[in-house]
């Protein structure tokens, strides 16, 4: 029978769901504009099991994922599993049989060299197929209609590591999709490689390469000519595994690196320039002026996770923990190991940065992002699964420095956006954005649809959902031309 614990990770909105569900046709507050057409979908980390050692953190559960299909004003939703190989593997057995966030060394011994992914981080369609992904495993194909788990992918044997990022990057210009993975030789390795792959699925580009220290890859960022990765001190070793303990923990006593790879060149001209200890994990956007290589990410002082804690026994600091918009800067053409500049942009703190991605990697001016504005507090003890009381959706002007809000009131919290470009319109922002919200006192979530220009006017439209989504991670939207169409599917 099972019997999840009586931990934080697993009470009131973060109880697991474990539900997959169909409904057509649903029920809508205001009007969805007739112009959307296509399929929003989002992946969130929800455990079929009880977790193996007692306890787990949100990171760890397994991926579910919702589809919202938009057509003529009206949107059906349909969730279902993705059946990994470790999902697939505990539902036989009835019972847990992999151990706590990538430690291997606390399974069962059955499961030993099995894939322990989860697809509980990012999901995305790409060349006809959809892709839900955990970073420490290859991408898991999926159907981008009927959510059929289809099985792992390496891309027809192309794709040699066996880690694939959560974190793609699809370059606006060529189509091509750029990724790469890390500890692609074996757990807690060095190694990186670099992708890139049309959208026939055909490698484009593959690298080689190492990085100063082992540690959380979990982003990147890509310009017109350049890859940039951001080493920071969320860090692992055999020790640590050994003890049982959560994959990483932060170390404030070593510096960051950003590393630079010529998207045209080879592992030899990678450059790594230095910058004291913080913390960044993902990438709003970055482009290249010439050598000068912009990368913009939500910069802070200390650790972000408070589950991922700190390997010198330092408390977690909340105050450390927020973030800021923050524009790195290195050039290609300078001498020696310096940034040339840290430069906030905002004053509104911040995570999950999106934009609209029609102008990725490319110079751009707007970004949204998930805001805490503490003036608002929750009437609930509504944390979200990640720790912060996020209630402001925000939408940053780069140009002005400032910012249009949107609060979700005193007993909601959102989920991460997503924009959706508005057909016949190319200027940037102009288009709608979506996100799920947690009705805290309902325990149930609504899907919501702003106009993306006029974020602080609140939600055109507000879809009803009788169902809790527990907290996701990340999610994109696909235009319905870049959906199989049910013939296609069926055949
Ligand atoms: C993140 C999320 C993960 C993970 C590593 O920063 C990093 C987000 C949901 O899993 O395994
Ligand atoms: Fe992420």
């Amino acid at each position: 029978m099972a019997k999840f614990p009586a931990t934080p990770s697993y009470q009131g909105f973060h109880a697991p769901s474990r539900v997959e569900a169909d409904i057509t046709d649903l029920e809508i507050e205001g009007e969805v504009p007739k112009d959307i057409n296509g399929a929003f979908y989002r992946v969130a980390p929800d455990p079929q099991l009880p977790p193996r050692l007692g306890d787990d953190i949100w990171f760890n559960g397994d991926g579910m994922i919702s589809m919202f299909r938009f057509e003529n004003g009206r949107i059906d939703f349909k969730q279902r599993r993705a059946r990994t190989d470790k999902f697939v593997l505990e539902e036989r057995a009835g019972h847990a049989l992999f151990g706590a966030y990538r430690n291997p060394l606390t399974d069962d011994p059955s499961v030993e060299g099995r894939y322990r992914g989860t697809a509980n981080t990012n999901v995305l369609t790409y060349g006809g197929q959809l892709l839900a992904l955990k970073e420490d495993s290859p991408a898991l194909a999926m159907d981008p209609l009927t959510l059929e788990t289809k099985g792992y992918t390496d891309f027809q044997g192309q794709v040699k590591s066996p880690t694939f990022t959560a974190h793609p990057k699809i370059d606006p210009r060529t189509g091509d999709m750029c990724a790469f993975g890390y500890a692609a030789k074996g757990l807690l390795t060095r190694d990186m490689v670099y992708y890139e792959l049309n959208e026939q699925g055909k490698l484009q580009r593959e690298v080689w390469f190492e990085v100063p220290y082992y540690c959380m890859m979990h982003d990147f960022g890509v310009t017109e000519d350049y890859a940039v990765f951001h080493v920071i001190p969320i860090v692992s070793n055999w020790e640590r595994l050994r003890a049982g303990l959560p994959h990483f923990g932060f170390d404030t006593t070593k510096e960051i690196y950003l590393g630079v790879l010529p998207r045209k060149g080879d592992a030899r001209d990678i450059r790594w320039f230095r910058a004291p200890n913080c913390f960044a994990s993902h990438v709003m956007n970055a482009f290249n002026e010439g050598t000068k290589v912009h990368i913009d990410v939500p910069m802070a002082k200390g650790n972000m996770f408070p589950f991922f804690s700190d390997v010198h026994g330092e408390p977690f600091d909340p105050q450390k923990s927020l973030s800021y918009m923050t524009r790195w800067t290195v050039d290609m053409d300078s001498r020696g190991e310096a940034f040339e500049s840290m430069t906030r942009l905002t004053e509104v703190s911040g995570e999950f940065p999106r934009i609209d991605e029609r102008y990725a990697s490319a110079p751009y001016r707007y970004g949204f992002l998930l805001s805490q504005d503490f003036s608002r507090p929750l009437q609930l003890p509504g944390r979200s699964a990640s720790g912060m009381m996020i209630n402001t959706l925000a939408r940053l002007d780069h140009a002005t420095g400032t910012a249009q809000t949107w609060w979700s009131g005193t007993t909601s919290t959102i989920q991460e956006p997503c924009f959706i470009a508005k057909p016949g319109r190319s200027g940037e922002g102009e288009g709608y954005l979506v996100a799920v919200v947690n009705r805290l006192l309902e325990s149930r979530s609504d899907f919501l649809i702003f106009d993306a220009e006029r974020l602080a006017d609140g939600p055109v439209a507000t879809a009803k959902l009788e169902l809790r989504l527990r907290g996701a991670l990340h999610g994109n939207w696909t235009p319905a031309h870049q959906l199989p169409t049910a013939a296609q599917a069926a055949s």
